[in-house]
């Protein structure tokens, strides 16, 4: 019998509905505020002004019941709200995985950019309904919308690789994402 540091849970079933973007039975759901997103932007005049005009949902994280333990592959549904701050498309915090491993994104509905930057080299993939987004080991990650309806996307990680959320505001995620007349407009991160 293999050793487990937390016990595994039991097999279930795991209602995916595309229509609703909903897994049930359902687990906890995050719910992300401008006013979260501190430091994340480029304009930080314009983040502290939305922060004041209302404090909008950004997106939020409807999880599955399996804990973020390791050995366990949880899931969750991540929904991007459209819109721009000072001209940025509004995103995820994003994270790297303080113990490096991979994960995969679905694409639900709606269109997204999955930025991936590894301290180094800086990648972007194009997210449609359908597409599977693929996060090598050590790689940060942060999800953009970059259309005018809400942006989904399924999300399958291992449990125990955690989210570091500072390894970002220290390095960076090598590209911002603005909305440019003719789409996407990817720019330096500094500029
Ligand atoms: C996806 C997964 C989650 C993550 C969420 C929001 O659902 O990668 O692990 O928490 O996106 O991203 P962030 O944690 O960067 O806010
Ligand atoms: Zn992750």
């Amino acid at each position: 019998m293999t050793e487990f540091q937390t016990p595994p849970i039991d097999p279930f079933a795991i209602r995916f509905d595309a229509e609703s973007a909903t897994l049930s039975p359902e687990g906890p759901t995050l719910v992300r505020r401008m006013s979260d997103l501190e430091g994340l932007f480029a304009d930080a005049d314009a983040w502290r002004a939305a922060v004041a005009d209302g404090d909008p949902v950004v997106y939020s994280v409807q999880s599955s019941p399996v804990p973020e333990a390791d050995r366990e592959l949880p899931q969750s549904i991540t929904t991007i709200q459209p819109g721009t701050t000072a001209g940025e498309l509004w995103m995820t915090k994003g994270h790297q995985h303080p113990d490096h491993q991979g994960e995969i994104y679905l694409g639900i509905s709606g269109t997204g950019g999955l930025l991936m930057h590894d301290g180094e080299r800086t990648e972007w993939l194009d997210i449609e309904p359908g597409t599977i987004g693929y996060i090598p080991p050590g790689w940060a990650h942060r999800s953009i919308n970059t259309g005018d309806e809400a942006y989904r996307f399924l999300a399958v990680y291992p449990g125990g690789a955690g989210h570091d959320y500072g390894w970002v505001l220290e390095h960076g995620m090598g590209r911002r994402a603005y909305a440019g007349a003719a789409g996407v407009e990817l720019r330096p991160f500094g500029g």
